[in-house]
């Protein structure tokens, strides 16, 4: 139950600790409908504060509807100590609002921000939104709880780790946090907290509702040039099978759920705690659907048979592009052959394949992208996803740009993959759009899919029904923009 049913029930919430919350997603217009899934950060970090004796609430705007004056609402009722805003890179904006209008409620109240953008770029984040006091940067757990307990107790709090704060006009950075506390020893995710029917993610990402997000590990190792998880996750976090387990048999006892998709960066990364975490799944009888993301070089037929058996039945690749130089380019790290066998063996062994593609790397020419069309179609996964690239802070492409002088801007609401670039490419946006719905028209609209999806629809005709329904849907909404 999350603070806007407890308000609706008449509990009494006055006094709490801490209020968590992330700003609504932009639902692009070409993008119906993106997904609505559980904000694990959030819900990790209000168990954590719990475990601390601290109270916590989550209010997440992603779920409803005039948010903002649900805020008010929110905050005259609970009268937090502090509001603790996530944001990934396309929210920031929208979280230096929330910090605002918290501010215009009472400025006594204390802001802090964190998440994937304000790690990447604390100062600036600080200087750009003067509505936060705090940033926290990294994983959250300990440095929230420590900054309440100072901020409770009267002590200093600027004299902890992985904090960021205001002082005589500078911004100031503390060293990061050296405590991280390992996933098995954090406890699960306060799913309590949420109301939990509010949450769907895209038809495409599930089996059946209700589904939930879970971790079973965090980190990769690997540098592609568009991605920073390594800025929140700078090694690989990893949880025992075991456990995962038991938080999976949980949440089929205590919300009903049977249906997970895993949050991890790299699902298979280690092959062997991917075997075990398939065996236990057999071993104990759970009758569930999961699904993840890997790497082409992750997987191997006998794993992914195991995966099948175990109740996966999707999973996702970032193929990305269709020539081994923009492979090179791109730091993938892998290779056109491994993706097609990747593919290949996926789909053998039962499992729904999806597969993303980024248009518009620095160095890319409207050849290589028409490549990357073609290797899409030649591959044929499931569910083709394509995507015109961004260069997110920390990542590799954004420390380039900023090394070559290059604009790099601040208009953090258009870093939707959907959208066009923000960065000169070399290659104008009208033109990177243009092949976007070049490759959707020409990869949904071929025999061979067509023939592929009916397939699909005889195996799993409910399910497959509302896929194909809702892909049409998003196609049709590329063309409609023409
Ligand atoms: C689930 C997910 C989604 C869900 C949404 C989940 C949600 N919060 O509502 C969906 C599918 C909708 C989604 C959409 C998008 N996503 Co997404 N998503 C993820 C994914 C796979 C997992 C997030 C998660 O739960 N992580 C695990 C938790 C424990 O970590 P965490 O959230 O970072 O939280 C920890 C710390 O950051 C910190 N923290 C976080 N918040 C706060 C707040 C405070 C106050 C404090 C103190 C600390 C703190 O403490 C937390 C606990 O340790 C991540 C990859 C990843 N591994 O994180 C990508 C990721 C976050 N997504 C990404 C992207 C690019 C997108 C899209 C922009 C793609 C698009 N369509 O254009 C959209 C944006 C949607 C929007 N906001 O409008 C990028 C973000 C890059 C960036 N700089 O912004 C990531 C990192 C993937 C990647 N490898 O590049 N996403
Ligand atoms: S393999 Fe995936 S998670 Fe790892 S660096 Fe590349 S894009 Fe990021």
């Amino acid at each position: 139950m999350d603070i806007v049913e407890r308000i609706n029930l008449n509990q009494d919430v006055r006094g709490i600790d801490v209020l968590l919350t992330q700003p609504g997603h932009i639902q692009d217009e070409k993008v119906p409908y993106l997904g609505r899934e559980l904000p694990l950060g959030l819900a990790y970090l209000a168990s954590y504060l719990e475990s601390q004796g601290l109270s916590a609430e989550i209010f997440d705007m992603n779920i409803y509807e005039g948010s903002f004056e649900l805020l008010k609402k929110i905050l005259k009722e609970t009268k937090p100590l502090v509001v603790g805003v996530s944001a990934f890179t396309v929210d920031i904006i929208r979280a230096g609002d929330i910090a605002r209008a918290v501010k215009e409620f009472d400025k006594n109240i204390t802001t802090v921000i964190g998440g994937i953008h304000a790690t990447a770029l604390p100062e600036q984040t600080m200087l750009e939104f003067e509505y936060f006091d705090y940033l926290i940067y990294g994983r959250g757990e300990l440095s929230l709880a420590s900054l309440v307990k100072n901020l409770k107790s009267g002590k200093n709090p600027r004299v902890l780790e992985g904090l960021v704060y205001r002082s005589d006009g500078n911004v100031i950075k503390n060293p990061p946090q050296r405590n991280i506390l390992p996933l098995d020893e954090l406890p699960y995710p306060a799913r309590s907290r949420l109301n939990l029917k509010k949450y769907a993610p895209h038809i495409q990402k599930c089996f059946t509702l209700p589904n939930t997000g879970l971790i079973s590990s965090l980190g990769c190792p690997y540098r592609c040039v568009y991605c920073s998880i390594h800025i929140v996750h700078p090694d690989i976090y990893s949880r025992n099978p075991e456990n995962v387990v038991k938080e999976l048999k949980y949440c089929v006892d205590n919300f009903g759920i049977s249906d997970f998709r895993f949050f991890d960066d790299c699902l298979t990364l280690n092959r062997a705690r991917m075997v075990k975490l398939c065996e236990l799944i057999i071993k104990e009888g759970l009758k569930i659907h999961w699904n993840g993301v890997s790497r082409v070089d992750r997987v191997d037929y006998q794993l992914l048979k195991l995966m099948k058996k175990a109740g996966c039945h999707q999973l996702g690749y970032g193929i990305e592009v269709g020539s081994e130089r923009g492979l090179k380019i791109i730091n993938k790290k892998t290779t056109l052959k491994q993706a097609q066998d990747a593919i290949y063996f996926t789909k053998k062994a039962g499992l729904e394949t999806s597969a993303s593609f980024i248009f518009g790397f620095p160095g890319e020419t409207i050849g290589d992208m028409r490549k990357t069309i073609d290797f899409a179609k030649k591959l044929s996964p499931d569910i083709a996803l394509f995507y015109i690239v961004k260069a997110y802070p920390a990542t590799a492409l954004y420390e380039n740009l900023k090394k070559e002088n290059a604009p790099v801007h601040t208009r953090w609401d258009q870093y939707l993959v959907q959208a066009p670039p923000v960065t000169g490419t070399g290659i104008s946006g009208e033109i990177l759009v243009g092949l976007l719905r070049e490759a959707y028209r020409s990869f949904y609209f071929r025999p061979r899919y067509i023939l592929q999806r009916i397939k699909r629809m005889l195996e799993h005709p409910k399910r497959e029904f509302k896929v194909s329904l809702l892909g049409m849907k998003m196609v049709a909404a590329y063309f409609r923009n023409k």
